[in-house]
């Protein structure tokens, strides 16, 4: 928690300088979170991120109260086993492109849930980009959306913007 806390700090004042130059340049589409049980202890959130802008923008870093840790997290096959893991740099979202979070790739990880996520419920999540600053959304918690509750598929697209199903 110190560590997340003196970082945020860090970002604001940056944030704060880039913020009236793109931030119109990132939209968020379609952006469901989701745990796998009432008593689950972690949740995740999944989403197109769109940049219409004409350089490449990073997520950085991501926000919110519903749990102690937020990380960006991806998955990465070992020894044949899919696992999550923390991306340390963030997500690049490509100039007049998009990038897809989506199960069994990369994702927004909440780690220690302060409360459940209930169907229906909406989670605010701050999305910090490295140049369109920070971007608050309401996350739409849908339980019932059915990708295979395993599904470790690797077989997206990375940066087609042209296979975004809006
Ligand atoms: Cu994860």
């Amino acid at each position: 928690m110190f560590k997340k806390t003196v970082f945020a700090g860090l970002m604001a004042s940056a944030v704060f300088a880039s913020a009236a130059t793109a931030e119109s340049n990132i939209e968020i589409h379609d952006a469901y979170a989701r745990a796998s049980g009432m008593s689950a202890v972690a949740g995740a959130a999944f989403m197109m991120i769109h940049n219409a802008g004409d350089q490449d923008d990073q997520l950085i870093d991501a926000r919110s109260d519903v749990s102690a840790r937020v990380e960006l997290h991806t998955h990465i096959m070992e020894d044949g086993i899919a696992k999550m893991r923390r991306v340390e740099g963030g997500f690049t979202i490509p100039a007049g492109g998009g990038h897809i979070l989506e199960r069994g790739a990369d994702h927004v990880m909440f780690m220690g849930l302060t409360q459940p996520f209930e169907q229906g419920a909406e989670i605010p999540v701050t999305l910090v980009f490295e140049h369109a600053g920070e971007i608050e959304i309401m996350i739409p918690v849908d339980l019932e959306r059915t990708a295979g509750e395993m599904n470790h598929d690797h077989d997206h697209d990375h940066g087609d913007a042209g296979s975004m199903n809006h």
